[in-house]
């Protein structure tokens, strides 16, 4: 391997030695770009590796609330505000009890190379808390998200860091932020936040994004090896945002969607999940997808018991990821390729682990990385934050169409990169090296900073 590389990713180890997810990130983008290092030895003399994956503030705090019991509850706060290097930090918020600095910067590290494949001109960042929804009431919800914004205000702003959703952050939670946001500025600052309801200030189609980004993605893709999702079968990971709109845009190109889960566990309806029902116990009561057998008792629910999820054990034609990091193991890789699978295409972030991606790839199946599959939904916060700069609206129907043809000129590029650095067909390297390449050319631009 080139010695400069090496270096690297030893130092990187060294130096975040608690860090497996980030380490794990680094690693992948750094080696699929060994062959542009070659071209370009003086990106070492200019350290642009070192200076690639060190993020330029990592930012934690204290967030104490009151419960509806009267106890106060300390949490922690983080936002990696990892590059503005081509634009102001842009990402989204994780509320979930897992959130640790490892988590957060990779999730930041990620996003600077998706936000460079958009075309768009946003930098990566990401934030969150350990803070668990699960089980919260709304006005806990509501005091958890004003506590957590009374610090993070003086860190972000329209044209410095724009955060979003993420898992355990919707329209709901980027609602309380953006009160208690606007409120201690005094000020309507529409782009601070994106994610926002369409009553003051969202995007029409924001909701949808990433998991309608995730098909026009899964279609290019097939497409470009003489196949299309029509009377496929899928198998989607999470019920959450991602998931939904991934479940109701395959549905729209024909596939049938038979399985869908939850951290607990999946359910298997062989008709073809109710879509309908899944929103209503997801998005509207907040419940379990256990319930989904209240209505449908035909279905199956297979529990979740050990690390592998259930749902990579059915027979599919396509696998979408749609819940967390590594929730794909290589042991559910080599069932699905067992069972036939062609595409693997990941609406979670970093959802396959490097060896089950690595079997993927080894098997022939094709692999939709994360940063160029799920990139519909922050591509969409930039088109969100284009409409509060210049103050109008884009109807649904114009949002969705630049929406496809980001996503569609995303798979273009990974096409393209893949094929002129000698590896065609692999969509992962070739979304890390297109990204990779703009952001360093960006970096020789602006000197040492
Ligand atoms: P939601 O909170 O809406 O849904 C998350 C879903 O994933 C839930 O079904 C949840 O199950 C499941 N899940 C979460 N954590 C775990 C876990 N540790 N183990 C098993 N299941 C888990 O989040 P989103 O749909 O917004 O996000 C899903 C994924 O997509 C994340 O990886 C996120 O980073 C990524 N993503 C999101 C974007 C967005 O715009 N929202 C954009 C790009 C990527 P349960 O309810 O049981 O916790
Ligand atoms: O991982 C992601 O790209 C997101 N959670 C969305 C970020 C955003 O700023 O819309």
């Amino acid at each position: 391997m080139n010695e400069y590389l090496t270096r690297v990713i030893n130092d990187v180890e060294k130096k975040n030695p608690n860090e497996p997810e980030f380490i794990q990130a680094v690693k992948e983008v750094l080696c699929s770009v060994e062959k542009i290092l070659d071209k370009h030895p003086e990106y070492k003399e200019k350290a642009i590796l070192e200076r690639m994956v060190e993020p330029e503030r990592i930012i934690t705090f204290r967030v104490p609330w009151v419960n509806d019991k009267g106890e106060v509850i300390v949490n922690r706060g983080f936002r990696v505000q990892f590059s503005s290097l081509i634009g102001p930090y842009k990402g989204g918020l994780r509320f979930h009890p897992s959130v640790n600095q490892s988590i957060m910067k990779f999730l930041g590290f990620e996003q600077i190379f998706k936000n460079a494949l958009t075309g768009l001109p946003i930098g990566g960042a990401k934030g969150g808390s350990d803070f668990d929804p699960k089980g919260k009431s709304d006005n806990e919800i509501m005091r958890f998200c004003q506590s957590f914004m009374t610090e993070l205000y003086r860190h972000i702003g329209q044209d410095v860091d724009v955060p979003a959703g993420d898992i355990g952050v919707g329209g709901r939670e980027i609602g309380y932020l953006f009160g208690q946001y606007k409120r201690i500025r005094n000020a309507y600052e529409g782009g601070v936040l994106t994610g926002k309801a369409i009553s003051y200030g969202g995007s029409l189609a924001r909701t949808e994004a990433t998991g309608y980004g995730l098909i026009f993605y899964t279609r290019e893709m097939l497409k470009a090896h003489d196949k299309s999702l029509i009377n496929k079968t899928v198998t989607i990971s999470g019920s959450g945002n991602v998931a939904i709109y991934a479940c109701e845009k395959a549905v729209g190109y024909g596939a049938k969607v038979v399985a869908m889960s939850d951290s607990n566990g999946c359910i298997y309806d062989e008709n073809g999940i109710d879509l309908p029902l899944i929103k209503q116990i997801k998005e509207v009561e907040r419940g379990r997808i256990k319930e989904y057998l209240n209505k449908h008792p035909e279905a199956k629910y297979i529990e979740k018991t050990g690390e592998d999820s259930p749902i990579w054990e059915i027979k599919t034609d396509i696998a979408l990821p749609c819940a967390t990091q590594n929730e794909l193991t290589l042991n559910s890789a080599k069932k699905l390729v067992e069972n036939g699978v062609i595409a693997v295409a990941e609406g979670a972030n970093m959802p396959c682990t490097q060896e089950a991606t690595d079997y993927l790839l080894e098997h022939g199946v094709l692999v939709g990385p994360a940063k160029a599959a799920n990139a519909g939904g922050v591509a969409t916060s930039a088109i969100e934050m284009t409409q509060n700069s210049i103050r109008y609206y884009y109807s649904f129907e114009e949002v969705e169409k630049k929406l496809d043809n980001i996503m569609t000129n995303i798979f273009k590029t990974c096409k393209e990169n893949a094929e002129e650095y000698g590896c065609a067909g692999n969509y992962v390297a070739g979304a890390n090296i297109a990204a990779f390449k703009k952001l360093a050319e960006a970096m020789c631009a602006q000197g040492i900073v």
